[in-house]
């Protein structure tokens, strides 16, 4: 199944989720799930737009109940389509933040346990099968625009990337 005949097959806005990546230099925060959805993946910290949550709102939150850091400041660095053709419950558009500047030291809570990782040593192998494509990109220092359709067993049957100017 290819992404553009899958997308006539849906209807309305996707649902949005967020995600957040603090760096530090030539370092990334990354996070191990502790439990629920994508349980035992490492990835950055966020998690699905609240009604009425503005998505910086959303990256606020969620960093800070997930890692109990405060962010300063966010920079949007990409906006990620996932489609998923056994469960369509699953579709969601996730926006992408860089963070620099945070309040609080990174700890564990009941949801993710974070490690710093050097660029180098990016864990892509224990990431969503994505990740690869576009998430070295980012810390290149592009921003990003790209979809994603998955099968069910999560390898991705088509994708595209480009990188955007806005
Ligand atoms: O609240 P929920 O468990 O649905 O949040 C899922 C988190 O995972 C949210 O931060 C968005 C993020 N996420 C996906 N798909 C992918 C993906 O393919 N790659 C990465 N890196 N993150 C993803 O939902």
């Amino acid at each position: 199944m290819k992404l553009a005949k899958y997308k006539e097959t849906l209807s309305g806005p996707l649902r949005q989720a967020t995600l957040c990546f603090l760096i530090k230099e030539k370092e990334i925060l990354l996070a191990r799930k502790k439990r629920g959805f994508a349980e035992g993946k490492i990835n950055g910290v966020g998690g699905k737009v609240d009604d009425g949550e503005s998505v910086e709102e959303t990256a606020r939150r969620e960093t800070f109940e997930e890692i109990g850091v405060k962010v300063n400041s966010l920079k949007k660095v990409a906006v990620l389509d996932f489609y998923f053709t056994h469960n369509a419950g699953w579709n969601q558009q996730v926006i992408v933040f860089e963070v620099r500047e945070w309040k609080g030291e990174p700890k564990e809570s009941e949801e993710m346990e974070p490690f710093w990782f050097a660029f180098e040593d990016i864990p892509y192998g224990e990431m969503w099968g994505d990740d690869i494509h576009w998430l070295p990109r980012v810390l290149e220092g592009k921003k990003i625009k790209a979809s994603f359709l998955f099968n069910e067993k999560e390898e991705i049957l088509d994708y595209t990337v480009e990188e955007i100017s806005e």
